[in-house]
């Protein structure tokens, strides 16, 4: 095979201008262009295209990982189904959420809604369950946050046990939020009723979230420790450092970890039209070397998915959005 790593993307090369076939990579990203949900702004559907083409400029030796692209990586087509399914969803989501959440006699709306988010479960499950049967490692990209539901079920059938580490600014514990029993907003409550195997759930970044959902990662005892990001600011002011937090952090994750990165964890400087930008948050330089150290940690990573990218509306302005997380996704890889 002749290919330059340090030669620019060719036109109609793959994703981060690589050349691998599915057979010819170890590392497969599964695009999933689905936000039925979205309570506030939306367009994370068309995340896995914008960060397919800002892919292109990411330089691919990597100072920590190495050369990542030595593994294969090949990124599937969207699915037309699932795009068309998000779009039809949304078009009868969108009024309920606008009057701020369905109510009595919206029951058809909401099944309807719900109906279309199981169909997208039931094929990521399918997808990712094959892909990972034949021995490759599955990387999701959103979509919004509820798309990986699907692949931290296959992870957790194959491997028995994992450990989610979650970056966000959420809890995402809330009870079918505005109605809708698959919110994206509901992803993690929904992981730690319906996964049996998720054996920890860890959360970082954590930032913008209601009482009941307190109340619930509460409930799970130690199966869920909240990394609050005032607290963690909190103990730097005085003194603590990021590395110390960062060694709490993964101390309590299991050997097998799923990596479930909302970009909207990240400041909004490095996210600004995520469907739910909150002040605050990590900075880029913060959650890369926090998933550097969870590598060092000799932790396996078995998956990730990174979700809630969302391009901007101006097609003149650079793309800040599908930038940042085209290279995000290329450091999770390296987790891979
Ligand atoms: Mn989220």
């Amino acid at each position: 095979m002749h290919f330059d790593p340090d030669a620019a993307a060719k036109p109609g090369s793959g994703i981060f201008g690589l050349p691998h076939l599915l057979e010819d990579a170890r590392i497969v990203l599964l695009p999933v262009p689905f936000d039925a949900t979205t309570s506030y702004g939306n367009g994370t559907a068309n995340g896995p295209d914008a960060i397919f083409d800002a892919s292109s400029q990411v330089d691919l030796y990597h100072r920590r990982f190495g050369r990542i692209y030595e593994q294969g990586i090949h990124m599937l087509a969207p699915d037309d189904r699932i795009a068309q399914l998000s779009a039809e969803a949304r078009e009868i989501a969108v009024p309920l959420i606008e009057k701020g959440g369905a109510d009595s006699g919206d029951e058809r709306e909401v099944a309807r809604v719900n109906l279309a988010s199981e169909e997208m479960n039931a094929f990521v499950y399918r997808q990712a369950a094959g892909l990972l049967s034949k021995g490759k490692r599955v990387g999701l990209v959103g979509g919004d946050h509820s798309t990986p539901f699907g692949l931290i079920r296959a992870l957790a059938e194959m491997h028995g046990e994992i450990g989610i580490l979650q970056l966000d600014a959420h809890l995402d514990h809330r009870d079918a939020f505005e109605g809708f029993a698959w919110s994206h907003a509901s992803i993690m409550r929904n992981v730690l009723s319906r996964i049996p195997g998720v054996a920890r759930l860890v959360q970082v970044g954590i930032r913008d979230f209601g009482a009941s959902e307190v109340e619930f990662a509460k409930s799970q005892g130690s199966r869920c420790a909240v990394f609050y990001d005032e607290v963690m600011f909190e103990e730097r002011a005085s003194g603590a450092t990021f590395e110390s937090q960062c060694k709490r952090i993964i101390d309590a994750l299991p050997e097998r970890v799923h990596v479930s990165f909302d970009i909207d964890g990240l400041a909004p400087s490095c996210c600004p039209h995520t469907g739910t930008p909150v002040p605050g948050g990590l900075a880029y330089n913060e959650a890369t070397y926090l998933l550097w150290k969870l590598k060092e940690s000799g932790r396996t990573v078995v998956g990730f998915d990174l979700v809630e990218v969302c391009p901007g509306p101006n097609e003149d302005e650079p793309e800040l959005d599908a930038n940042v997380g085209a290279r995000l996704l290329y450091t999770m890889c390296g987790l891979l």
